[in-house]
């Protein structure tokens, strides 16, 4: 066969494209713009294509998948409402730095500019969120723009790209030129895949890699803050080689979470909002803060002004851009998180931090074993995690159950703890893990969410069903918004504005779409609830009645710094009604 001059459609081009790059799962939902790469994607077997409900779940699958992977996933919608429909899951992805590769149709190049049906300028819509973003001119283009696409979206800090195609350049006819990544080694692999010389990275002079070992030898209350960049460049192993060696507590933000066993002797817990009283405390205290691969956003360090200010920072940061941004850096070491800890454990000389380490046990408060009591999301938590071993990655959605999930399981996998951290997107949860368990087959995903975020994006139930996606759903019913409503009880004098929400009846709704449903009352059902909807191989729906205003605590109030954090029901309204 001489590929050198095979004459393709830019359809066919953009599958064998997307072949090239490794792809083998899209998630997507046709259209009349986008009907030519429809038309050829029965010639391409090998491309999965997962019809979803609704494409604002698209994005998020392929969010979940790229999570899950490290590889871009990719999206695929028509032009106008399919298009804009994508925009919520690819802000979501921009903000928490996923690899997402989204294809729009367009309306024919001789319409646009016309107000033509359908027509949308969703390069100027996605513009400010995504990476990149790019209008496909031409058949001759679609093989480099592809490439360019992965490219962009996975190297460096991930993010989202769009790549637009007017219906026409599909139905173009133009050279399969085939030069890309196919065949090739690691063409679709991850940074933490790629395999790395031991020379320091261009961003880690030797000056400043001194300072930092100096540094963490001196500190005496160092902290260790492990964010999602922990996780983005796989970086587990160098990380708890990091700490073990010098005895540095290790936090983990809430997508930093999974990056560090959660039962290991130094692994104290999430800080910021609704971070444990001890775990801020000791950010408070502390004189040097490793920070890996994270961004100080306001839901990690409350009032700015107030945040460790007695600490020095050692950034260790991909993106030179977040530097300084919220918090000044005493060092900083820009690079690949995993790269940058290989360089520094080539150097950093074993310690201790046991003085410490007591000090901060000394922060940590009584445990209130009545949460644990009755069908708590404590107890909840605990029979999943019991009926999986430990052993299954957890999407969250949004709200007081997504706080409840990030600091009451107890993750064994790495990276087994997806949510919507940035953008803190409802309905996110159900899409994604869909995409999770494309990505982790034969292993169990579970997605957790409220009464309301589950019911933005439960149509995506009948995408299971059609495609045998085993995800177990699990709904903390609490007929309220709930988080909304805990800020309501505590800034808006109890005033209950739009927060009660009437749920449909979930058994019947499972039953509807012909797959085992159960409701979940009382504590004496859980473990046989549970453990069904572990031994089901397909997907399954659980509703936990949970109790109708319980709180997140502790909560640091909007504005306040973390030393003052709410730690109960007795605080007094900062807003009165
Ligand atoms: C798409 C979207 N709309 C609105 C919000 C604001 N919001 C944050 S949490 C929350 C309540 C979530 O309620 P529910 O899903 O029932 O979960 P719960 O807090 O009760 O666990 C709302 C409305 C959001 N984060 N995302």
């Amino acid at each position: 066969m001489t590929a050198m001059t095979e004459t393709l459609t830019g359809a066919q081009i953009l599958c064998r494209a997307l072949l090239e790059e490794g792809v083998e799962v899209l998630f997507g939902y046709p259209g009349g713009a986008i009907m030519p790469f429809y038309h050829a994607l029965p010639e391409f077997p090998e491309l999965r294509h997962v019809l979803v409900r609704h494409e604002q779940a698209a994005a998020h699958a392929a969010d979940g998948y790229a999570r899950a992977t490290g590889r871009a996933g990719v999206c695929i919608a028509t032009s106008g409402p399919g298009a804009t429909n994508l925009v919520t899951g690819l802000a979501t992805a921009h903000m928490d730095n996923t690899p997402v590769v989204a294809i729009t149709g367009q309306v024919a190049r001789a319409m646009m500019g016309n107000d033509a049906f359908q027509e949308t300028d969703i390069i100027g819509i996605t513009q400010p969120i995504t990476k990149h973003s790019r209008l496909v001119e031409d058949v001759e283009e679609i093989e480099d723009a592809v490439r360019e696409a992965f490219q962009v979206a996975q190297e460096g800090r991930p993010g989202p790209v769009l790549l637009d195609i007017p219906k026409d350049v599909q139905n173009q006819r133009g050279v399969w030129k085939g030069s890309g990544a196919a065949g090739q080694e690691g063409g679709n692999s991850t940074p933490a895949q790629i395999s790395r010389g031991t020379a320091p990275p261009p961003g880690c002079p030797a000056a400043s890699l001194n300072e930092a070992v100096r540094l963490i030898a001196a500190a005496e209350r160092p902290l260790i803050m492990a964010g999602h960049g922990v996780v983005l460049s796989g970086a587990y192993a160098e990380l708890r080689a990091l700490a073990e060696r010098t005895g540095i507590p290790v936090i983990t933000t809430l997508l930093g979470i999974s990056g560090f066993p959660e039962a290991h002797p130094l692994h104290l817990g999430m800080p910021g909002m609704h971070g444990e009283v001890h775990v801020n405390r000791a950010i408070q205290q502390s004189d040097l803060i490793i920070g890996l691969g994270l961004r100080f956003d306001d839901r990690v360090t409350g009032n700015l002004a107030g945040f460790a200010r007695g600490a020095k920072l050692l950034h260790v940061e991909l993106d030179p851009s977040e530097i300084g941004k919220n918090v000044p850096a005493a060092v900083a070491l820009i690079g690949d998180v995993r790269e940058v800890l290989c360089s520094l454990l080539a150097s950093v000389a074993p310690r201790n931090s046991d003085a410490w380490r007591r000090e901060i046990a000394g922060f940590v408060r009584p445990r209130d074993e009545s949460f644990r009591a009755g069908l708590s999301p404590q107890a909840i938590l605990d029979e999943i995690g019991k009926a999986n071993d430990g052993f299954c990655t957890i999407v969250s959605d949004v709200g007081q159950h997504q706080m409840w999930v990030a600091k009451l399981f107890r993750y064994q996998r790495p990276n087994s703890h997806i949510t919507s951290g940035g953008l803190g997107t409802m309905g996110f949860a159900v899409p994604a893990a869909m995409g999770v368990a494309l990505a982790r087959p034969g292993e169990p995903v579970w997605a957790i969410s409220g009464d309301g975020g589950f019911q933005m994006n439960m149509q995506e139930i009948a995408t299971m069903v059609q495609e045998g996606i085993p995800v177990k759903m699990a709904v903390f019913n609490n007929g309220y918004l709930g988080m909304v409503r805990q800020w309501q009880q505590f800034f808006h004098g109890r005033r209950y504005s739009a927060t009660p929400i009437w749920s449909p009846d979930y058994v019947r709704l499972a039953e509807a779409y012909g797959i085992p449903g159960r409701r979940v009352e009382s504590f004496g059902q859980l473990e046989s609830a549970v453990g069904e909807a572990v031994a089901e191989p397909g997907p399954v729906l659980l509703e936990f009645m949970i109790e109708q205003e319980a709180n997140v605590f502790p909560m640091i109030p909007p504005g306040g710094s973390l030393s003052e954090p709410i730690e109960g029901e007795a605080a007094t309204p900062l807003v009165p009604a």
